[in-house]
């Protein structure tokens, strides 16, 4: 199933932190599309659930440095 989510990240300061975070994401198999907003500081993610977790997304961002937050 192809799902569509919006994380709140913090963390980001620069144009380059959400480089880092589109770079770490799209690592994934799985991952149809990503881009990170540093103004909303969200990313957008489009995945392939049947292939890539949620959490597995998360962690990604985590290791890039930054902290994603609960959806609401
Ligand atoms: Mo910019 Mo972000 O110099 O960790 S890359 S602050």
């Amino acid at each position: 199933t192809i799902r569509e989510v919006s994380i709140p990240i913090s963390g980001m300061t620069c144009a380059s932190c959400a480089r880092a975070i589109e770079k770490s994401v799209s690592k994934l198999n799985g991952i149809k599309e990503v881009s990170v907003n540093l103004a909303s500081e969200k990313a957008r993610v489009v995945y392939d659930s049947s292939v890539v977790r949620l959490s597995e997304i998360k962690n990604a961002i985590i290791k890039a440095g930054y902290t994603p937050l609960e959806i609401e």
